[in-house]
């Protein structure tokens, strides 16, 4: 059986993962005032530190990044101090964790800007999506376009955000490039429409997404830097008429930055893996450093494409929620626990730090 392999260690950038599981990140609204990581966070956190890595839910660079009810940020000292917990807890258990980094751009409402203003995005598209704000889903606002002498801001959002993240404890960061979020937006023709540096080409749509992992790596060092594509999903309703040649080129670049991983997304998030034609394999043999493949995996398609060298890593979302010990229920076989999804997004204890490990459950 080579699902052994899945279990055994793997040397990420400047650090050593005791396994190929990872957790990835996974959106709970559970922010306290502030957008404070809340208490119970280091006590979830911590119940999942068995994960070769875990990537921490996404955590907005700035108050115009974010773009939901009670996510946390990584912008105020207190923020950095409420995550300090979260990385204290992780690593007391053996953990390594990694914090993501989030721009939401339109995806997002007036409620939630400073100011009220409109939310930002690489053109004034308005996107058929829905934000979670002021307790219900709603549209999001109709968004403006950045104007070029504003984009230098947003880089240097995303490498302070970045050292922040390493003053709160954290062993890397990872870029928050994919979903319809703000960087694959600009990456994408069906969000961008621009006529300057930074839209039309494939080398100007990919303009932003590399400036900016290039600050975070130059800020933390590319061995402590990842970032998440999804070519070809159509999270939030984004668009692109040529995944293939733009996430080619841009992961051509990325593997010059020499960071860490690229954590990629294979179909629609959380949907099928095949939405759409795709040749993952060619962004792997782009790219030197780690692959770490998500969506849709179970044990036996993990084992598979670790076999035949088509992935590193693999990064589990759902079913860390309700397995906080999933790397040792995979390991042996058990069976899986599902989550109630009713309390995934919002609320406290319940349906977030009340999932049994498998030892608690049967009470061995
Ligand atoms: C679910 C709900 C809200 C946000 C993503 C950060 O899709 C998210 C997200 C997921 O990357």
């Amino acid at each position: 059986m080579t699902d052994r392999q899945l279990f055994e260690p793997y040397a990420l950038g400047a650090i050593t993962l005791s396994n190929r599981i990872v957790m990835a990140p996974l959106t709970r609204n559970r922010a306290g005032v502030g957008f404070v990581p809340s208490e119970l966070a280091a006590e979830y956190y911590a119940q999942r530190a068995s994960a070769g890595l875990i990537i921490s839910e996404a955590s907005q660079i700035s108050q115009q990044g974010q773009g939901y009810q009670d996510t946390p940020g990584i912008y105020t000292q207190a923020q950095i101090e409420g995550w300090r917990k979260v990385t204290d807890a992780v690593h007391a258990k053996g953990g390594r964790i990694f914090l993501q980094l989030w721009h939401v751009g339109r995806v997002s409402h007036v409620d939630l800007q400073p100011n009220g203003q409109a939310p930002v995005a690489p053109s004034a598209i308005k996107v058929q999506t829905k934000t979670f704000v002021n307790n219900a889903f709603v549209d999001v606002s109709e968004p403006r376009a950045l104007e070029l002498d504003e984009i230098a801001g947003i880089v240097a959002d995303f490498r302070q955000a970045a050292a922040n993240a390493i003053s709160a404890g954290f062993d890397g960061v990872e870029v928050h490039g994919a979903n319809g979020y703000l960087l694959d937006q600009f990456a994408k023709d069906g969000a961008n429409t621009r006529t300057d540096a930074y839209g039309g080409s494939v080398e100007n749509r990919a303009r932003l997404i590399l400036e900016v992992t290039a600050a975070v790596a130059a800020e933390i060092g590319p061995e402590r830097t990842g970032i998440r594509l999804s070519p070809v999903s159509p999270a939030n309703g984004i668009s692109a008429s040529d995944p293939q040649s733009q996430f080619d080129y841009i992961v051509a670049k990325l593997d010059e930055l020499n960071i860490a991983y690229i954590h990629v997304v294979e179909g629609a998030t959380g949907g099928p893996r095949d939405v759409a034609p795709f040749d993952f394999g060619a962004l792997r043999s782009r790219f030197r450093n780690g692959y770490i493949a998500n969506n849709g995996y179970d044990l036996e398609l993990a084992a598979s494409h670790l076999t035949d060298g088509k992935a590193d890593l693999f990064a589990f979302g759902r079913l860390f929620i309700g397995n906080p010990d999933l790397v040792e229920r995979l390991k042996v076989g058990a069976p899986l626990a599902d989550f109630n999804p009713a309390t995934l997004y919002g609320g406290g204890a319940a349906g977030y730090t009340d999932y049994p490990a498998l030892a608690d459950a049967t009470g061995a």
